[in-house]
């Protein structure tokens, strides 16, 4: 089948104007396989995008709300997550990854995705979207090709994603890009039907990713979690970095200075919400690459230019500029909230909620139970809204500069409530990388399957990773090497509980940063402990006065920041297990793990107790 059968003239041209024969191939192929009845290039140029915005109105995917600008996507009800055990990568023969990721031998898996992808977009318009994975004209930066029959999924990318078909005609007809294609499947009321046969495929091989009957973003946008699966892949081989980070602007009271962190959280657990901290900057909140210049100096974009954030407990006390993003006009797309009347309302806004509407499993009233018999909630744990960046006033004025912005530290951070203290920083380099990998995570909603399970989640991207976990960590031992600017590695927990309740406010991660901000500059003094450098009560007062117009007891430092020696012992040799069953895993990780058991059982020994309060160390 050639490509003039199906598009008309106009398209043809647009496609023609690209002058790329591997783009060109990818359509005919794919066109040829999915059948949809209609195909559409879009462009760059405005009327391009409000044709898609609409088309997502029009074929009932979206659906006005009383606001200007907002609209409602509902996913199907078995649709509301990642989807980790039908994502596989797709592995060549003699190709061996970790045993911890999910994968299925290449021929036999293209074989299945693609019989189910035959025919799938039957009676449906495919969308062509060229867009660019990160800034315009970056050396960071990678194009991708976006096949779609979700007007949802095309006008997601538009919010998240910068275009990119311009910078497709500066490839000069390479085939140096990522291409996706993604259908929905069969639909019933605009939402997927065939969840049983939703497969997510990533094809390492040839820089792609098949995905088929869902609509989840998370399942279905190529250029969110299927392409980070990819950019690793690639950044691997070429040395370089590509983390499931945030980047933000972190700016101290009276200080003309701005230093950017980046961070990596597992879904979540409060990347989004830290990135967009009172006070700071945001470049992104989910996914960063991070090179390093030719003078010696880490750099980070942001490799999206919206945000698919998680809106429960976002509300005008916790997280105040995102709730005031989502309740004034602009384009919005909510998703897998309650509609009311034509207004969206969410778990933990922090305002009285109705009392019946539409939700994520139809007309719902309070008390309505699922087919399990459990009382469904009036929003999904994890529904969404999506925004883009630039429309923020806490927008940090470089996010788009081609080269980066300089990075000075990176933060690791779990959901974990019984061991890890709110912030500590590690002691160097590859001690810091030892303690990204060893990050442990509970389960949340962003994922489907049982939540509160506490999982091994090496810097936060096990869920994505694609190459061997003892190559990715060589990766990163190497990057601190290549690094003349020394990067410090923080790692933080913001989840610690005692007796089913948290130690700490939602807004205290703001004193966390500006003490690790301070730190750069030597400004603050730190305690050390086995497990690195710890914050001395005072400079925590002040900060908590000083930023939150909050006392800061001593009984809760104390509390919050003691050593639980016992309960690291247990989390270390839970590790030790795991890294065990790898292969290859470099020495000086277990050099490091092996110190720090030591450090630990040494002051256990020393204090006659296990669990030991700051000031039984010393000070710097
Ligand atoms: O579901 S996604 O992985 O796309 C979003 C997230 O939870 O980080
Ligand atoms: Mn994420």
């Amino acid at each position: 089948m050639s490509l003039e059968k199906i598009l008309d003239s106009e398209n043809l041209e647009k496609l023609g104007a690209l002058e790329n024969k591997a783009a060109e191939d990818i359509i005919e192929h794919f066109v040829a396989l999915c059948k949809p009845d209609k195909v559409t290039v879009i462009t760059d140029a405005q009327e391009d995008i409000d044709y898609v915005r609409q088309l997502a109105l029009d074929n009932g995917e979206e659906k006005k709300l009383e606001m200007e600008g907002h609209t409602i996507h509902f996913d199907g009800y078995n649709d509301q997550a990642r989807d980790k055990g039908n994502t596989k990568i797709l592995l060549p023969k003699g190709v061996e990854v970790s045993k911890a990721l999910n994968t299925v031998p290449r021929e036999e898996g293209l074989k299945e995705v693609l019989s189910i992808m035959d025919g799938c977009m039957k009676g449906k318009e495919m969308l062509v979207r060229f867009f660019c994975l990160g800034p315009l004209d970056s050396e960071f930066s990678i194009l991708a090709l976006q096949l779609t029959d979700s007007a949802y999924v095309a006008h997601s990318e538009d919010m998240l994603y910068r275009t990119g078909y311009e910078q497709f005609k500066k490839l000069n007809g390479s085939n140096e890009f990522f291409h996706f294609v993604h259908s929905a499947g069969e639909l019933e009321n605009g939402a997927s039907k065939n969840v049983d046969k939703r497969r997510i495929y990533v094809d390492l091989q040839e820089n792609r990713v098949l995905t088929v009957n869902n609509q989840y973003a998370g399942n279905s946008v190529g250029l969110k979690k299927l392409a980070l699966r990819l950019a690793i892949k690639k950044a691997n081989d070429e040395d370089w970095l590509t983390e499931h980070m945030f980047v933000m602007g972190v700016h101290p009271n009276g200080k003309d200075r701005v230093t950017y962190f980046t961070g990596a959280f597992p879904s979540a657990c409060g990347k989004t919400s830290t990135a967009m901290l009172p006070g700071q900057t945001i470049i992104g909140d989910d996914i960063a690459y991070i090179r390093v210049d030719g003078e010696g100096q880490a750099r980070a974009v942001n490799i999206e230019q919206g945000i698919f954030g998680i809106i429960r407990d976002v509300n005008p006390e916790d997280d105040p500029i995102i709730y005031k993003a989502l309740t004034t006009p602009r384009e919005t797309i909510f998703s897998n909230v309650l509609i009311n009347n034509g207004k969206p309302y969410w778990l933990g806004m922090g305002m009285e909620t109705p009392e019946d509407g539409m939700n994520f499993s139809g007309e719902w009233q309070e008390g309505k139970k699922g087919k399990e018999g459990k009382e469904i909630p009036l929003a999904h744990k994890n529904a969404r809204y999506t925004i883009r960046i630039s429309e923020l006033e806490n927008a940090d004025k470089n996010a788009d500069d081609p080269k980066g912005v300089p990075v000075s530290a990176f933060i690791y951070g779990g959901r974990d409530s019984n061991t890890n203290i709110p912030v500590v920083e590690s002691l160097n380099w590859p001690h810091g990388v030892f303690v990204g990998a060893v990050l442990e995570s509970e389960t949340t909603a962003a994922t489907l399957g049982k939540e509160g399970e506490l999982k091994h989640n090496p810097m936060a991207n096990l869920d994505f990773l694609t190459v061997p976990l003892s190559t990715y960590i060589n990766s990163h031992l190497r990057f601190g090497e290549y690094v003349d600017k020394p990067i410090k590695v923080f790692a933080t927990n913001y989840f610690l509980k005692e007796q089913g309740k948290y130690l700490n406010g939602m807004l205290d991660k703001k004193v966390w940063i500006l003490w690790m901000e301070g730190r750069i500059y030597n400004e603050f003094k730190a305690i050390e402990t086995p497990l690195g450098m710890i914050p001395l009560y005072e400079d925590l007062k002040k900060l908590f006065r000083q930023y939150l117009g909050k006392d800061y007891a001593k009984k809760d430092y104390d509390k919050q920041f003691s050593i639980r020696v016992d309960n690291y012992l247990e989390k270390f040799n839970r590790t030790e297990k795991i890294f065990k069953a790898e292969e290859k895993i470099p020495d000086v990780f277990w050099e490091h793990l092996q110190q720090q058991i030591q450090r630990l059982l040494d002051a256990k020994k020393k204090f006659g107790r296990s669990t030991i309060p700051p000031e039984q160390f010393t000070t710097d």
